[in-house]
C-alpha cells in the first residue's frame, strides 16, 4: 500500500522576489495528479498551508527578513508533514522558497535515528544570520537544520538539530558564500560541484552518493531546488545561476534514486511562475516527481 501526501507551502517570505508562492498553482496546473496518480496506490492532495498575506518584517538588526513569520508558517508545515508521515504516507511538499525546507525537515527528521539529506541546488543554503550576504533565510535553511542559526529557526518542531553534517550531501553547487565554503570544510559537508559533474558524469555521482547514504542512513529527504537545474532549463526561479545541471541529467539522477529506493520524503522549491517561461520550471518539476516516483517508458 503506497501513499502519497501532497501539501502545497506558499511561502515567499525567505527572500526578495514574490511569486514563488505561487509555485504550488503552477506545479499543480503543470499536471502532477495525472503524473503521479498510477505510480502511487492512493494520491492525495491536501491543499496549501495557510500562509495569508502577512506584512513583510524589515528588522535590520537581526540581519534576518521576516524571521518572526517564517518561525511561525514553518511550525504549521511540520505539523502536516509529521501527520503525513504517521498516516504512511510519502510526504511531497511543494514550494515556496527553499526556507520551506526548515517546516519540511522538522516534520521528517523526528520520524528517523539518522535522516539522510540530498540537497539538489546551485547554492549551499548554509549561512546565517552572521554570514548571510542578504539577510534572506532562504539561504539558510541547511545550516538551520543542521542546528545551526536563530533559536526561533533551529528549534521548529520543538527539538534540535535535525540532521548531522555527515549525512548530507549537496549535488550541483555552483556558487557559494565566503562563511558557507569555511562551514562546508569544518563540517566535512560532501558537495558534488558542477565541477565534479562535469568531470565523473552524473552516473558516477548518483552512484557515490547513494552508496554513502544508504550505509549510515535511515531515511534520505530529497530536497530539490529548481535552481540546480541550468536556466535554461528551469527560468523560472529567483536566483538563476549560470552553468547548472542539465534537464537530462536531473531526470537520469531522479531515475537512479528510484532504482535505489533510499528517498523517504521529498520536496521541491523556488518554482516561480512569474519569472517563468511558459510554466516551463513547474513542467520540468513534475516530469523529475514522475522520474524520482518511478515512472516508465515502457
Ligand atoms: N536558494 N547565498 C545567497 C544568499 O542570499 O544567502 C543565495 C541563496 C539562494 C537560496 O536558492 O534557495
Ligand atoms: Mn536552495
Ligand atoms: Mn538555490
Ligand atoms: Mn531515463
Amino acid at each position: 500500500m503506497s501513499k502519497l501526501a501532497i501539501i502545497g507551502m506558499p511561502m515567499d517570505l525567505g527572500q526578495t522576489r514574490r511569486g514563488v508562492d505561487m509555485g504550488p498553482s503552477a506545479i499543480r496546473y503543470a499536471g502532477i495528479n495525472e503524473r503521479l496518480k498510477n505510480l502511487f496506490d492512493e494520491v492525495r492532495d491536501n491543499g496549501d498551508i495557510a500562509i495569508g498575506r502577512p506584512e513583510v518584517e524589515i528588522d535590520p538588526e537581526s540581519n534576518l527578513r521576516n524571521l518572526h513569520l517564517i518561525a511561525e508558517k514553518s511550525e504549521l508545515l511540520a505539523n502536516e508533514v509529521d501527520k503525513a508521515i504517521k498516516e504512511k504516507a510519502f510526504p511531497l511538499v511543494l514550494g515556496g522558497d527553499h526556507s520551506i525546507a526548515i517546516g519540511t525537515l522538522a516534520g521528517v527528521a523526528k520520524h528517523y535515528k539518522n535522516l539522510g539529506v540530498i540537497w539538489y541546488d546551485a547554492h549551499g543554503d548554509l549561512n546565517t544570520a552572521e554570514t548571510s550576504p542578504t539577510g534572506n533565510i532562504h539561504g539558510m535553511p541547511l545550516a538551520v537544520s543542521m542546528g545551526l542559526g536563530h533559536p526561533l529557526l533551529t528549534n521548529v518542531g520543538g527539538y534540535e538539530p535535525k540532521v548531522k553534517p555527515e549525512n548530507i550531501v549537496i549535488i550541483g553547487a555552483r556558487s557559494l558564500d565566503e562563511g558557507e565554503r569555511l562551514l562546508i570544510k569544518e563540517k566535512g559537508i560532501k558537495v558534488y560541484t558542477m565541477h565534479e559533474i562535469d568531470r565523473s558524469g552524473m552516473t558516477k555521482i548518483m552512484e557515490e552518493a547513494i552508496a554513502y547514504l544508504k550505509e549510515k542512513t535511515d531515511g534520505v529527504h530529497l530536497s530539490l531546488d529548481l535552481d540546480g537545474l541550468d536556466p535554461l532549463d528551469a527560468p523560472g526561479v529567483g536566483t538563476p545561476v549560470n552553468g547548472g545541471i542539465s534537464y537530462r541529467e536531473s531526470h537520469l539522477a531522479m531515475e537512479m534514486l528510484a532504482e535505489s529506493q533510499i528517498i523517504t520524503s521529498a520536496e521541491f522549491v523556488e518554482v516561480n511562475p512569474i519569472l517563468d517561461d511558459k510554466n516551463k520550471t513547474a513542467t520540468v518539476a513534475v516530469a523529475l516527481m514522475g522520474s524520482l516516483f518511478g515512472e516508465k517508458l515502457l
